[in-house]
């Protein structure tokens, strides 16, 4: 109801706007067309190539809206290289929509503005509220693959589930919403092969010998400074205990594969993992290790990556690109290097479970945003859009010039194969400058990977290979309304359980029933009741 007063309220707004830009907007493409003719050479070739299609001789530029990704909340301007570029390449007048895709609320504002674009960029989280109100038109797989067949192929590679999911329409084959956002690397549990050397022991391949690992960096001195004062690893978050729990058979969320993981039981019912009989394993063991001493006593630490940095801890688990040293200079794990140059370490392959069996991960696509086309947007529209997007994924040169500009004036490339801003040109203001990365497509692959991590990404790719790879029962991105509405609470009660049972505080097998009746009760049972519906009336209708 109050949505719907403040819609109200903005249409007037956006009746006296538009008659404002009415005016305005008329003057801007007059000029455009005047711009236009001495760019024909470009629109020659457009023609040549559209020659089949139609037989119009002067083409006029596509007018296109285009909802992007503003850095640092700051927008191209219309007169910047890449808009300029786009708008010679491809025959179309871009108009730059001051509205910032990671802010819901300027979006809801644009949209209660009556003010539809053409190209819509929006946050995973906010993809319900769109498709209600049935701001987008659908896009047909055929004019995907016809005009961007290597979006088509990137999009099914990363998101094979979407064509199983809310945004697509199986019996029209029409997406409304593209998901961008590639699958992840898992995080990564890196050891201090120096401490392993010194204490005697070699990289853990199973539970117990990771435990023996926490015990000799604990007890035996692994720095050498013949004092007490080290331990295994600390755990504040999931993060820590990540790897940890794919050998219990599921995973944790933790950086940037960040989904809640469902298991089905043997009942056919999807459980989210942290009330599965594995997690409470998994809790048994850490908390174990912790009465033993083993993990950094202060589970309340705010900045505990500085413990590896600074040597207290020799075992850590992050996101892959903290461990590119090229690509975060300065950050706590190139620090670790700088603070002590004998430090050496190696990525942990994954532990055998603790059943015997292999480590479980679940394969998530983060879908970073969602790529829509807006409901008054021509077929026309939809396919410059769609080239402009395909051009970027293939040709190298274009994909930089969205990404950061030109080689060798705006960014070179390193010993590393990783692209460095010259000068100030990776300043958000200059960024804004240029127009680089508002027009971006996050779906990279090979040389486009190593341009932006370095050639350190490729060997963790490779590592990572030999995973034993789940498909994830819930897609990435998949709407779940329960869970916008009880997932803090629910959350809240999982993060008190983790912590408290780990540090002994409670014990887990006295308070588990205790802790379930909680967490069905906040909420968890409505969320898992909407995700068995979700996966067995929605997702598989057959
Ligand atoms: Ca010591």
């Amino acid at each position: 109801m109050k949505r719907r007063a403040i819609s109200l309220l903005l249409l007037l707004v956006l009746v006296l706007s538009v008659a404002l830009t009415g005016c305005g907007t008329n003057s801007t493409s007059n000029t455009n067309n005047n711009t236009n003719t001495s760019g024909s050479n470009d629109s020659g070739k457009q023609n040549a190539d559209n020659a089949g299609d139609k037989t119009v001789v002067d083409e006029k530029p596509v007018p296109i809206k285009w909802v992007g990704n503003p850095t640092g909340g700051l927008y191209p301007d219309d007169n910047s290289l890449v808009v300029k570029e786009i708008e010679k390449r491809f025959n179309v007048d871009i108009q730059v929509m001051k509205a910032n895709s990671n802010k819901p609320e300027e979006m809801n504002l644009l949209f209660a503005s009556g003010e539809i674009p053409d190209h819509i960029l929006i946050r995973a989280a906010d993809i319900n509220m769109i498709l209600e109100e049935g701001l987008v038109r659908g896009v047909s797989e055929d004019m995907l693959k016809e005009y961007a067949p290597t979006y088509y192929e990137r999009v099914l590679e990363n998101h094979p589930y979407v064509t199983n999911s809310v945004v697509y329409d199986a019996e029209k084959k029409v997406f409304y919403a593209i998901p961008q956002g590639m699958g992840e690397l898992f995080p990564f549990t890196v050891i201090r092969t120096d401490w392993l050397e010194k204490v005697g022991a070699k990289m853990p391949t199973n539970l117990e010998e990771f435990e023996e690992i926490c015990r000799l960096f604990t007890e035996e001195d692994p720095d050498g400074n013949g004092k007490k004062d080290t331990y295994a690893f600390s755990v504040t978050n999931n993060y820590d205990v990540y790897n940890l729990a794919a050998t219990y058979g599921f995973s944790l969320p933790g950086g940037v594969v960040k989904d809640e993981s469902y298991i089905k039981g043997s009942d056919g019912r999807l459980r989210r993992a942290e009330v599965t009989e594995g997690y409470k394993e998994l809790l048994k063991y850490v908390s174990r290790l912790y009465s033993k001493g083993y993990i950094y006593p202060d589970v309340t630490i705010k900045d505990d990556e500085a413990l590896f940095t600074d040597g207290v801890v020799g075992i850590k688990t992050f996101d892959s690109t903290y461990f590119i040293i090229s690509y975060r200079p300065k950050d706590w794990f190139a620090l670790t290097f700088k603070k002590n140059p004998n430090a050496k370490t190696e990525y942990m392959r994954p532990l055998k479970g603790y059943n015997g069996e292999e480590a479980v991960y679940e394969y998530q696509s983060s879908v970073w945003r969602w790529q829509c086309f807006g409901k008054n947007t021509t077929d026309e529209q939809v396919k410059k859009i769609l080239q402009i997007i395909e051009a970027q994924l293939v040709d190298m040169e274009f994909h930089n010039l969205i990404w950061r500009g030109i080689e060798g004036e705006h960014f070179t490339v390193d010993e590393s194969g990783m692209a460095i801003a010259v000068g100030d040109w990776g300043n958000n203001e200059k960024i804004a400058e240029l127009g680089t990365r508002f027009f971006i497509c996050n779906l990279r692959v090979g040389e486009q990977r190593t341009l932006a991590w370095g050639r350190e990404s490729k060997v963790q790719r490779e590592f990572q290979e030999s995973y034993n790879v789940v498909e994830q029962l819930i897609p990435s991105g998949t709407p779940i309304a329960a869970k916008t509405e009880y997932g803090a609470d629910v959350e809240k009660i999982e993060k008190e359980f983790f912590l408290n049972t780990i540090t002994g505080v409670w014990d887990v097998e006295a308070e588990w029933d205790n802790y379930l009746a909680r967490w069905y009760k906040a909420g968890g049972q409505k969320i898992e009741d909407e995700v068995n519906d979700i996966y067995y009336n929605k997702l598989h209708k057959n």
